[in-house]
């Protein structure tokens, strides 16, 4: 498809100045790199060209336009939303076939620009402590960062027990980068247990920390809203995507949060202006079999635990929600055999021994939180179909329920069983991936990010 719509293009440009043919090269050049400038909105991508590269002596805008594509699987027809004078440096090209072609080009480009673009800025919003696959999902997302897909930009902690944000910086130091931001959501009374393997934060070896970390309790540091709006502050537009694998308390709290000196937008504003996606772990939309085996509706656990809070982030979201169902992760288990076979690059991996100490294999504990991260950095792998658009409601006992309609904000994973089994394995090797920088764990932490 891009090779057809190049090619389109190219004859387009080609046809009219058949004596410049290097020049309709460049235009080219300048043309996807145009692309670079997308945006979401609810459901439709749209391309923005207003680069002086369509330069147009008319017009309070000249040689703009916009495109609007359905995003990726492209299921219907794009549509074009506006168009002013097309002129390329000093020749006009002729609009109809420019169009045709751009259109074209613009849908075949849509994967290629989106994978060139700049890491996609991240916050892992987590409730650390409660199921071993947060770990494996942090892991993951240092793996993305180390392979310059993502950036993780803060990590806040729906966990209230004050040794969830000490674990998070020892995975966040063992990886490279221990300076990332950590936001903690006080005396939210949110699991206050200490959970099965937060404690490896404390073991000591001759006296040391076996996990170099220098955040050494969560009381010490600043709460997750802040963070939030911080991160948020300094993002640029539309670009964050925020990762939810436990609870919606820190989200509720966000998008409730009036002005204040960080910023002078509410929360609701300030998320509606710097977010892209919020991609999260969370209810359930398929049958789920209950502890005698039959199928049911779900009473899913990051939901049941905070239910005002979740309602809330449906209520106050104003971009796109991409839900991973808890029949995705169900149907992902991670092989046991990972856990002690991929991680012995180090004497002592802080992933491995929370899974262990979690629950120790053989288990293969379902991969919930990591699909998360893999649709948000990943979003146009084929590792799953996406519902069509559609709102999500929580009942008041935590059943959560998709309605399909063409102006939801809202999508759900799939996932295809022959999809299962390439899937399982991206999740398996990213988490096992070891940190990217020289003389490794036990480590020399590299300063900064
Ligand atoms: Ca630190
Ligand atoms: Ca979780």
């Amino acid at each position: 498809m891009a090779i057809l719509g190049v090619a389109i293009l190219t004859k387009s440009i080609i046809e009219q100045h058949k004596s410049d043919q290097a020049r309709s090269q460049r235009i080219l050049q300048h043309l996807s790199k145009a692309f670079g400038k997308i945006t979401r909105q609810a459901n439709r991508v749209c391309y923005n060209f207003t680069t002086d590269f369509f330069e147009s002596p008319d017009g309070p805008n000249p040689g703009s336009f916009r495109l609007s594509l359905p995003p990726a699987p492209a299921t219907e027809p794009m549509k074009l939303l506006s168009i002013h004078h097309l002129c390329v440096s000093g020749f006009r090209l002729t609009v109809l076939p420019a169009i045709l072609a751009v259109q074209i080009l613009a849908s075949s480009l849509l994967h290629s620009a989106q994978a060139e673009e700049a890491p996609v800025p991240l916050i892992f919003d987590t409730d650390m402590g409660n199921d071993c696959d947060d770990a494996l999902a942090l892991a993951m997302i240092h793996a993305l960062q180390s392979r310059k897909e993502c950036e993780l930009l803060a990590v806040t902690i729906t966990k209230d027990h004050e040794l969830a944000a000490p674990f998070v910086d020892c995975l966040n130091t063992f990886y490279g980068r221990g300076n990332i931001p950590i936001g903690v959501c006080r005396n939210s009374g949110k699991t206050p247990d200490a959970g099965k393997y937060n404690q490896v934060a404390k073991i000591t070896d001759d006296g040391k920390l076996r996990f170099e970390h220098d955040l050494l309790s969560g009381n010490n540091a600043p709460t997750a809203v802040e963070v939030l709006r911080r991160t948020l502050a300094q993002a640029q537009d539309a670009s964050v995507v925020v990762v939810q694998v436990g609870f919606s308390t820190n989200l509720a709290n966000l998008l409730t949060s009036p002005a204040d000196a960080i910023d002078p937008l509410s929360g609701r504003e300030l998320f509606a202006k710097k977010v892209k996606l919020v991609s999260i772990m969370a209810g359930a939309f398929a049958p789920i079999p209950n502890d005698r085996g039959v199928l049911g509706e779900h009473r899913e656990y990051n939901v049941a635990e905070d239910i005002p809070s979740i309602k809330k982030l449906v209520e106050l979201c104003d971009v796109p929600i991409l839900w991973s169902g808890f029949e995705i992760g169900l149907n992902l288990t991670y092989p046991h055999q990972s856990i002690l076979q991929d991680y012995r690059y180090v004497p002592h991996h802080p992933v491995a021994q929370a899974y262990i100490a979690y629950i120790p294999p053989p288990h293969d504990r379902p991969t919930w939180d990591l699909t998360s991260v893999l649709a948000a950095v990943r979003p146009d792998r084929g590792y799953f179909e996406l519902s069509n658009p559609g709102t999500v409601t929580i009942s008041d006992d935590a059943i959560s329920r998709f309605v399909e309609t063409p102006q939801g904000k809202h999508r759900y994973l799939i996932l295809k069983p022959s999809m299962a089994e390439r899937t399982r394995e991206a999740l398996v090797q990213l988490s096992s991936q070891p940190p990217n920088h020289p003389g490794n764990s036990q480590l020399k932490p590299i300063v900064g990010r």
